[in-house]
């Protein structure tokens, strides 16, 4: 918004523009307000800066969760299988120290793999996963110590009880005893009951030599050897509360837990067909988990990988407290033992399946925000507030609104223009239907005192605990208030320059210093401002030392006169690592209009977002006016903010903008326009 005291200066420019027949769209003269006069036939506006994205797409992917880490927001580790042999392959090994915070060897802790021979015994890959585990701060389940199958053929010949008995105790010993301190939980016994309705134990070696206390012996043996670490019984098919399986299982560690026997969790193996895990899962878990144990889904694959089961199976999970972690059985496709039924969460180029992203957002992970669109559509209301004259104050037009929402009210600045000059009102309302009526505050009668003021702008200071109200007076001015509501709250008038920078009164030619905005990141405050001559100005200071220090003035993008007008606002775009840029421009049908760009930084260079006349922001080619189309000027305003605070935070969906238009047929006095504020509403909005 120009300054009063030179219009008479700008109104000759554009007179002499007019002259030189520079302008090609025929407006009547007398109706022509300079604010709305015809600018340049139209060349598709110059972009300010080139593109800039990458830095902003790497932002947001370090932003991205992962398995584990989204897991441990709960409290609890996101796990899978692990081979050896597939350590060294750079794909997996990526995906495994990214996404995942426990390992469970997938074989080679299994008997035949630590003692193929009696009382030989072999470590080298279950200490290479070990090994590659602690450096990576993964948890280790140790699987398994005692194991009907993969068990070496001389373990199974034994017929002799005692024999067995010491065999087993020694295995469990020696295993348990190697990774003492690393192996955060045991699979002490895997897969002891049948299947089938009977509920009885699988008559392996252990339990036809030993009989069924081989499970108890088993336990006992496990804590000696390594009392710290956890000790689970651990099977598949028990995820079904009614199956025989299942209730077996269960009496065992009910019993286990009434003697005292050594147990701290039941391991359920999750190995699902496409339908996922059954209904009462929940209750399968947290029934376990009733008797004092914790419950950990432990080798989890599910047929096709279907999105919806594995999203089931890890809220299954997090529904009970003690379900302490999920593994999942083995990282890509290719890698699993189920490889034809494609059951894993990466597919075999390790690229993140469908039911990756389920499990993710199951684990309570937020969508990546959305991003703001390339283009913007619109719908406006009416005129939703005038002016209202009073005795002092013969008010012709309100502009330049700004706007909060703060304590369930909108409060509303803008500039009042009349005959006398520019001054400030305020007024607050609880939703827009009741805007029309609200009390108008002239701030002229406050210490903002009276002389020219416009163009405000409010925000929160979170560090100062003020608010701000930004104006120009001919140099760039604040007030300050800790109540909004109170509009007699409001300081006198400081200036945040000693003086016009010497870039712009270098640059500015026969415009005007106009329109400033403040905008903070963590570490600076940047005022922007523009000079109704083809630049937008950057000033900068520390968040510290701001309101003081304003200076290292730079032009911060620049475009033709007409083009990159005036009216800037800067915004943070909410949860991405993005600012938006709106500058108000001059149409080649004379009519104002917003152009956007987008930054990562706000002191880094601009790329055009919608910023044609073809594809603008917001003019009257992209908005429609259901009750009827009562301006063509989309001018001056304000987006809707998501926060009060200090840096400007705006929605990235569903934008709302407050600006100022005009009966089209107005003409005459610049200064008695009837501009009039009302509410552009985004339609097609993406999210
Ligand atoms: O995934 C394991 C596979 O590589 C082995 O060939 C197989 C041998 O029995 O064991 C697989 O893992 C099993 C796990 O140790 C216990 N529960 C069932 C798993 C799938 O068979």
């Amino acid at each position: 918004m120009k300054p009063l005291k030179r219009l008479g200066r700008r109104r000759a420019s554009i007179l002499s523009l007019l002259a030189v027949g520079a302008l090609a769209i025929p407006v009547a003269a007398s109706a022509v307000p300079d604010d709305t006069v015809p600018a340049p036939a139209p060349k598709a506006p110059r972009a300010p800066q080139a593109p800039k994205t990458s830095a902003a797409d790497a932002a947001d992917a370090a932003q991205e969760s992962t398995l584990g880490g989204q897991a441990a927001t709960s409290g609890r580790y996101f796990g899978t299988a692990v081979a050896a042999g597939r350590l060294g392959d750079s794909t997996y090994a990526t995906i495994l120290n990214r996404e995942f915070t426990s390992v469970t060897a997938e074989n080679e802790m299994k008997w035949d793999a630590t003692e193929p021979a009696r009382g030989a015994f072999a470590f080298g890959p279950a200490d290479r996963i070990a090994s590659q585990a602690a450096a990576r701060k993964q948890r280790l389940r140790g699987h398994t110590l005692v194991w009907h199958s993969q068990l070496p053929a001389w373990v199974a010949s034994i017929k002799d009880a005692n024999t067995l008995r010491g065999v087993m105790n020694n295995h469990i010993s020696t295993v348990a005893n190697r990774y003492k301190g690393k192996v955060y939980a045991w699979d002490v016994v895997n897969e002891a009951f049948e299947d089938g309705p009977g509920g009885q134990l699988r008559p392996s070696v252990f339990q036809k030599v030993l009989g069924n206390g081989f499970i108890e012996q088993a336990f006992r043996t496990a804590r000696a050897a390594d009392p710290k670490a956890k000790l689970c019984y651990n099977d598949y098919n028990t995820d079904d509360w009614t199956h025989a399986k299942t209730q077996s299982v269960y009496r065992m560690v009910r019993d286990f837990k009434k003697r005292g026997v050594p147990i701290d969790c039941v391991g359920f193996q999750s190995h699902f067909g496409a339908e996922g895990p059954p209904a009462n899962y929940r209750t399968t878990l947290a029934s376990f988990a009733a008797l004092g144990v914790d419950v950990q889904i432990t080798e989890l694959d599910i047929a096709q990988a279907a999105p919806t089961a594995y999203a089931e199976s890890v809220k299954a999970c997090l529904s009970v407290a003690r379900c302490t972690g999920i593994t999942a059985w083995g990282i890509r496709d290719s890698d699993s033992w189920r490889v034809k039924e494609s059951p894993l969460l990466f597919d075999g180029r390790g690229k993140q399946k469908p039911a990756y992203q389920a499990a993710l957002s199951a684990l309570g992970a937020k969508k990546p925000a959305a991003g703001l669109p390339a283009s913007f559509r619109w719908t406006s209301s009416g005129p939703l507030i005038g002016p209202k004259p009073d005795a002092a104050h013969k008010v012709a037009a309100l502009k330049d609104p700004t706007v909060v929402r703060h304590d369930g009210k909108y409060h509303v600045f803008a500039s009042t223009a009349s005959k006398s000059g520019y001054n400030l009102v305020y007024l607050n309302f609880k939703d827009w239907s009741q805007a029309g009526k609200a009390t108008h505050h002239y701030l002229d009668r406050t210490a903002i005192g009276t002389g020219y003021r416009a163009a405000p702008q409010v925000f929160y200071n979170t560090q100062q605990r003020l608010w701000y109200l930004v104006y120009q007076t001919g140099n760039a001015s604040y007030s300050t208030n800790p109540d909004i509501n109170d509009p007699s709250g409001w300081s006198a008038p400081r200036h945040f320059y000693p003086s016009m920078p010497e870039i712009i009164k270098q640059n500015m030619g026969k415009g005007n210093w106009v329109d400033m905005w403040v905008i903070c990141d963590t570490a600076n405050c940047y005022q922007f401002s523009s000079d109704d001559n083809g630049h937008l100005y950057r000033s900068q200071t520390t968040v510290g030392q701001f309101p003081k220090g304003f200076g290292s003035t730079v032009i911060a993008a620049k475009d033709s006169k007409f083009a990159m007008f005036e009216a800037s606002n800067v915004y943070k775009v909410q949860g991405r690592n993005q600012y938006l840029l709106l500058v108000e421009a001059i149409g080649s049908d004379g009519r104002r209009y917003f152009r956007s760009w987008t930054t990562n930084s706000l002191a880094g260079s601009w790329s055009p977002l919608a910023a044609t006349e073809g594809n603008p922001f917001a003019r009257s080619n992209n908005v429609t006016f259901p009750a009827g189309a009562w301006t063509k000027d989309i001018s001056h305003g304000e987006l809707i903010r998501a926060s009060n605070d200090q840096t400007l935070t705006v929605p990235a969906c569903n934008l709302e903008y407050l600006y100022q238009g005009q009966d089209p047929k107005a003409g005459g006095d610049y200064d008695l326009l009837p501009w009039r504020l009302s509410l552009l509403k985004q339609t097609h909005s993406t999210c």
